[in-house]
Parts: C-alpha cells; sequence; structure tokens
C-alpha cells in the first residue's frame, strides 16, 4: 500500500478548524529509518494553546459533548474504533515511518487502539454510582461527572495508543480536551483527528495543539482553564508538569519511566525465559516505558542463561520497521540514538562487560537512519548508572543473585515502580516474589502483553493514577454526593 506520494502538511485543530501555525513556524518530521522527511508541523504558540484551551472550555460548558447521554457518546467511540480499523493499514504504515518500529508492532498498536476505544464506548454505559441511607432522614446518592477540560501530553514510544489511552476515556466520560502529541510523531495522532471530526465528535470538543511540550504542554500544564492534565513521559518532565499544575491545584495523572525488573529463577522453564528476557527489553527497541531492562538470574543457570541470551542477541535483526526482515526497528531520533550510545559509553566506563552489541549500525544502508545493535552488559552492580537510570534504548543488563531475598532486594533497589516479571515453574514462589515487587505492571512467566481491562500504571517514581481499566475513566470524572432530605 502506498500512503504517501508526498510530504503530509500537519496542521492544529482548534474549534473545529484545521490551522497552520500563526507564525508560519514548522518543524520537519522524519522518518528515523532514513531520515526522510514525511511531514511538516507547525510549531504552535502559546496563544494558540490558548486558543485551543478557551475552545474546549466553551464546548464543555454548552453542554455539546458534556450533555450528550452516555448511548450517544459511545456511538461516537464505537464510530472512531471502526474507522481506524477501516483505515488500519494506512495507520500502520504512517506509524511505523514515524516512529521506526516494526510494521507489525505498528499494527498491533492501531488494532489496540480501537479496541481502547470499544472498551470505553461500553464502560460508560455499564451502571455506576451508588445510593445509600445516611441519618437525619436523608437518602444520599453518589453519582461521577465529567472533570471539564482535560489536558492530554503523550510521548513518541506509541505515538497513536497512547493518545488513545487518553482521548478515548476523556471523551467517553464528556470532558472536552486539548492534546498535544510529542513533536517528532504528530502525524497518526493527525490522521486520528481526522477520524473524530469525520464521525461527528462537535466542534471545540477535541482539540490538537502541535509544537514544543515545552510551549504547548507547560501552557496547558499552566493553565488556569485546564482542570486535569494527563501525561504520559519522563519522570523528569513529570516532576515540571506536577508543579506547573499546583497553580489551580488541577487533578493529575503521570505515566512516568522504569527500569523494571525480570527475575528468571533455576526452576523456569529456560528457553521461555530467553525468550521473554530478549521479548521484554528489544520489543519497540527498548523504547518502551516497561521494558524488562534488568535481567535477575538465579546463581545456578546464570553462565547458561547469559550464553544462551548473547548468542540470540547477536542474531537479532536490525532493520528498518516496514522491511519483513527485521526484528527489531529504528531508534525515534537521532538525539534518542546518541543518549543511548552514551550510556553504553558510561557502562564501558562504569566497568561493566559488554557482552553483546553496543554499537551504532551502519552497514547496508542502514547509515541513513537511527539503529542500534542489541547491547548487553553482564557484570553490573546496583550502583552503575546503567543499572539505575532509564536508558530507553535496546540496552539490557543482567545480573547474578543467589537467593529469593536478594532477587525481590536487587529488584527493588530502584527509584522506578512501573513494571516487573519473574520466572518461575513454582507457582506459589512466583506468586510470592511479585507481590514482592514494587511496581504496579507485573506478569509471571509472561512480558509485555497489556489489556485494556488492566490498571496500567507505576508505583514511586514511576508516576501517580493509573491508565485504562475503569481507573483510566477516573481521572476523567468527579464525583459528588447528592443529598436528598426525605
Ligand atoms: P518526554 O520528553 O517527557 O516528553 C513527553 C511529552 O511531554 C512530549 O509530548 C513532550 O513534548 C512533552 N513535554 C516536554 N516538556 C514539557 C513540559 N515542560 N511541560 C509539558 N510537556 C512537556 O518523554 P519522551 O522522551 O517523549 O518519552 C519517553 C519517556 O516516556 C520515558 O521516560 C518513558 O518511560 C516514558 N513513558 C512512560 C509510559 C508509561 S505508561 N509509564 C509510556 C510511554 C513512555 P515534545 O517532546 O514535543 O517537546
Amino acid at each position: 500500500m502506498t500512503v504517501l506520494t508526498s510530504v503530509l502538511e500537519l496542521k492544529n485543530y482548534i474549534n473545529g478548524e484545521w490551522r497552520l501555525a500563526a507564525s508560519g513556524e514548522i518543524s520537519k518530521v522524519l522518518n528515523p529509518a532514513n531520515q526522510e522527511v514525511i511531514a511538516h508541523a507547525p510549531r504552535s504558540s502559546k496563544e494558540e494553546t490558548e486558543e485551543a484551551i478557551r475552545a474546549a472550555r466553551e464546548s464543555f460548558e454548552s453542554g455539546i459533548w458534556s450533555g450528550k447521554t452516555t448511548h450517544e457518546r459511545a456511538a461516537v467511540l464505537n464510530a472512531i474504533a471502526a474507522k481506524i480499523d477501516e483505515r488500519a493499514e494506512e495507520l500502520t504504515i504512517l506509524e511505523t515511518m514515524d516512529n521506526g518500529k516494526r510494521k507489525d508492532e505498528a499494527a498491533a498498536d492501531v488494532a489496540d487502539a480501537a479496541t481502547c476505544f470499544r472498551y470505553y464506548a461500553g464502560l460508560i454505559l455499564h451502571p455506576e454510582g451508588e445510593t445509600y441511607q445516611v441519618p437525619d432522614n436523608v437518602q444520599a446518592i453518589v453519582v461521577k461527572e465529567p472533570v471539564g477540560v482535560a489536558g492530554l501530553i503523550v510521548p513518541w514510544n506509541f505515538p497513536l495508543l497512547m493518545s488513545v489511552w487518553k482521548i478515548a476515556p476523556a471523551l467517553a466520560a464528556g470532558n472536552s480536551i486539548v492534546y498535544k502529541p510529542a513533536e517528532v510523531t504528530p502525524v497518526t495522532a493527525m490522521k486520528l483527528f481526522e477520524i473524530m471530526e469525520e464521525v461527528g465528535v462537535p466542534k471545540g470538543v477535541a482539540n490538537m495543539v502541535l509544537g514544543r511540550g515545552s510551549i504547548i504542554g507547560q501552557t496547558i500544564s499552566e493553565s488556569m482553564d485546564v482542570d486535569v492534565v494527563s501525561f504520559t513521559g519522563s519522570t523528569e518532565v513529570g516532576r515540571e508538569i506536577m508543579r506547573a499544575a499546583a497553580g489551580n491545584l488541577k487533578k493529575i495523572s503521570l505515566e512516568l519511566g522504569g527500569k523494571s525488573p525480570n527475575i528468571v529463577f533455576a526452576d523456569a522453564d529456560f528457553e521461555t525465559a530467553v525468550d521473554y528476557g530478549l521479548f521484554g527489553i528489544f520489543l519497540g527497541a527498548g523504547q518502551v516505558c516497561s521494558s524488562g531492562s534488568r535481567i535477575l538470574v538465579e546463581e545456578s543457570i546464570y553462565d547458561k542463561y547469559v550464553e544462551r541470551y548473547v548468542e540470540r542477541a547477536n542474531k537479532i535483526n536490525v532493520g528498518p520497521g516496514l522491511d519483513e526482515g527485521s526484528d527489531v526497528g529504528a531508534i525515534v531520533s537521532e538525539a534518542q540514538m546518541n543518549s543511548i550510545l552514551n550510556y553504553i559509553e558510561i557502562g564501558k566506563a562504569e566497568g561493566a562487560t559488554l557482552a553483546a552489541g553496543g554499537y551504532r549500525l551502519t552497514e547496508n544502508g542502514l547509515d541513513k537512519g537511527f539503529f542500534i545493535k542489541p547491547t548487553v552488559f553482564t557484570d553490573v552492580t546496583n550502583d552503575m548508572r546503567i543499572v539505575r537510570e532509564e536508558i530507553f534504548g535496546p540496552v539490557v543488563t543482567i545480573q547474578k543473585f543467589s537467593t529469593e531475598e536478594e532477587a525481590i532486594r536487587l529488584a527493588n533497589d530502584t527509584d522506578y515502580g512501573l513494571a516487573g516479571g519473574v520466572f518461575s515453574n513454582d507457582g506459589a514462589k512466583a506468586l510470592r516474589v511479585i507481590k514482592k515487587i514494587r511496581a504496579g505492571i507485573t506478569w509471571i512467566n509472561d512480558y509485555h502483553p497489556t489489556y485494556v481491562e488492566g490498571p496500567w500504571g507505576g508505583y514511586k517514581q514511576s508516576g501517580i493514577g493509573r491508565s485504562l481499566g475503569k481507573y483510566g475513566m477516573e481521572d476523567f470524572q468527579e464525583v459528588k454526593q447528592i443529598n436528598t432530605k426525605l
């Protein structure tokens, strides 16, 4: 399927109008597999962001969306899902070209995006609320209402899916939104907004402003007229958002970084543990918040595991996401590639053993894009930066442990608490250990599968709040008590 015959001219979508930035400023959006320009995107201003916020506020107050019945909103969400399915191939190719990931990973994201809209279309119809008798002859009821204007800020690693995780519940709950994608990956977002316009999301309800986080994201976070900000991205920016949001004490939801442990016991199915050890970190070239970037292996199988893991890592085919033979795609941008390469140098300087990879790939035309050979460090200790800091690339560390207690101690010795895995055929032990892992998203004998029903988010510095499931809707709802004197 030929999807791109010319460079896409992206626009903001503010109050139902497609517009370029008033300043005329644009940024070039590159395909990270070959650095070809695939789109031009407006670099919008604070004023344009404020205009989008005003449009969202007016549409919210007007009741044009917030006042619709849940059946009406659900019908629109289902229509969005149907259009995503209809345009799945186009969205998949664009996502691959924009982000660099493998095409089948992008296809799974697109399918999950449609599922997410359908899930929240269903959830909003689900009976909710409470009623109870209180003293003084009063009947109390509890109802949920939309929060108002929701600011949604997303990263570049799952451009479409991370957007939908926020847009679907926010709209289902009846909010109006101001949305900002990452500047490097805005392409599928624009397609999604075209779909929303086509299926009849009313004017002013869904607004998109393209450009820099330091301007648009900051304006959304500081605005006295935004009632909730839902952010996915780095812990560092999450802190800035929290500070800015203090202005009007808006609700916040932060899905942040991770440095997740993947624990392999000697009694695990060996090949399964190797498979998921690889998949856990090399999915999305390691640019996944829940990546199992720290593998902890029981002493008795450590040497065998490292040997097998390195042998398999060396065989991974790195290449353009649209090429059938690629196992791992490109790094999203030159800046991100350089940051990862820098961490590899740090690891070497810290004295870790580089057991596989460790360099940029440049042969067979890969020099045109941003590709890194899957990298494995062994002989690491928990005080090393490559073990403590989120690298967000195809770099894994493998450590040894001798007892269950040591595995848990090493796993939890991190500022983060997003995800974690345990591999063991002793069910009780696996459950005992996973319960001790201080993280919000965990798997036993598996790694990475994500279900729209399950709450997604982290402990400690991995964030505040949860996406997905009924929890994902709660971020976008206020809870009201109504007391009626009988
Ligand atoms: P960030 O640099 O934090 O950027 C995320 C978004 O925030 C982008 O849209 C960015 O805009 C915007 N932004 C930048 N500065 C801002 C500011 N001062 N105020 C408001 N918004 C601002 O993260 P990233 O590099 O795109 O993504 C990687 C990070 O996201 C990793 O740490 C990863 O773990 C995390 N992540 C977490 C999850 C979950 S669910 N926990 C999922 C995916 C990713 P521009 O980039 O356009 O300037």
